[in-house]
């Protein structure tokens, strides 16, 4: 595995790439450009000064997360050929860069959603959870004000305020779009990007649905096993592949997230790993990645991308907000270096105790 941490970038991420650069066992980190819209065909220029900003610092950018991909390609409209040609001119871009892995999403008008971005918690940290009986009777618009509200004024990845000002229109633009037809969009965009991601060497990982249900009866096509495998077989080639997000997967604790790295052995390019604690029904809040403190198994989570052979790019993910931190919620530096170091130490037993073929330890 290649650890890595995501940065928002300057101007956007209150962690510096200083900061994250002594993190231990940190080589690569995961940005965007933060300023582009979907459907955006992203400079050459910018791509260029991004990559030479974070190799300054001494690291690399291990992967993009995200190129996030129009509404109108996720609906079905008539522009989407449009911005499919956009996506694969900003890919090649990419390419030409030396990128080689995309995360990106399909979840219908929101990304990731919450209800409380700051929930006190016993041990007197902040944290972002989730109750499905506050969220389903709210407005979507409340959502997304109440969102802004709590964002302590840093822009939150997957809720651009440009975008989700045309909330209302963007609904009616998502009637009649069910999981089938959702479905269908995501595998001919894959088909129409899949050259390019071939000539490069791109890897395209796909980000599971946050949470792992329909939100506002928005149709939700990525939250289980059977879902991620009938992606991978209608799109049966390499690049396709997934981005593994335990804390996304993790929200339904019907998901056996180490028999799911199993059963997707190959096709995971990227993985998010933290740690959730389930409170009750379709409820949970985000607590530190050390497994006692929540539900999930991060031992047994880990030693599955180990056993499965996974070599790529991995990142901690959200954190609590502890020691007073002031940042982006979910992504202060404190929290998430205590979880990159607990994943690194748990890496480091799986190496020394069953040695890989040809691996170091
Ligand atoms: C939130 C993130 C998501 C994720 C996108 C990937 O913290 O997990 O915003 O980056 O869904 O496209």
């Amino acid at each position: 595995m290649y650890m890595t941490m995501r940065w928002f970038g300057t101007g956007y991420d209150a962690v510096t790439l200083a900061q994250i650069r002594q993190v231990p066992g940190v080589k690569g980190v995961i940005t965007t450009l933060y300023g582009t819209q979907p459907g955006d065909v992203w400079e050459r220029e910018a791509i260029a000064a991004m990559k030479a900003e974070v190799e300054a610092s001494g690291l690399t950018i291990a992967g993009i997360e995200s190129v996030n991909i129009h509404d109108a390609i996720k609906i079905g409209e008539s522009e989407r050929d449009t911005y499919i040609d956009h996506y694969i001119t900003t890919l090649s871009r990419l390419g030409e860069a030396g990128i080689r892995l995309i995360c990106y999403n399909f979840m219908a008008v929101f990304d990731w959603t919450r209800s409380d971005l700051a929930k006190p918690r016993s041990d007197g940290s902040t944290t972002m959870s989730y109750d499905h009986q506050v969220i389903e009777p709210m407005d979507p618009e409340a959502l997304f004000k109440s969102m802004q509200a709590q964002s302590q004024a840093y822009n939150l990845a997957g809720w651009e305020p440009e975008r989700l000002v045309h909330i209302k229109q963007l609904f009616a633009r998502y009637q009649g779009v069910d999981e089938e037809k959702l479905f269908a969009n995501l595998v001919y965009f894959l088909k129409a990007i899949l050259p390019t991601c071939e000539k490069y060497g791109i890897k395209m990982a796909i980000h599971p649905d946050d949470p792992a249900w329909p939100v506002f009866d928005l149709p939700r096509i990525i939250t289980n096993k059977e879902q991620l495998l009938r992606l991978m077989t209608a799109v049966d080639n390499p690049y396709n592949g997934v981005t593994f997000c335990t804390g996304s997967l993790g929200t339904n604790p019907a998901n056996d997230l180490p028999g799911i790295i199993t059963a997707l052995k190959g096709r995971i390019h990227f993985a998010h790993v933290r740690n959730l604690l389930h409170t009750g029904h379709r409820q949970f809040e985000e607590c530190a990645h050390l497994s006692s403190d929540g539900s999930m198994d991060i031992f047994a989570i880990m030693k599955a991308l180990y056993d499965t052979g996974f070599d790529g790019p991995i990142r901690p993910d959200h954190g609590r907000t502890i020691w007073g931190e002031r940042g982006m919620p979910g992504y202060g530096l404190y929290d998430r270096a205590l979880g990159l170091c607990y994943l690194n130490g748990l890496w480091e037993a799986l190496e020394k105790l069953t040695p890989r073929r040809g691996s170091k330890a």
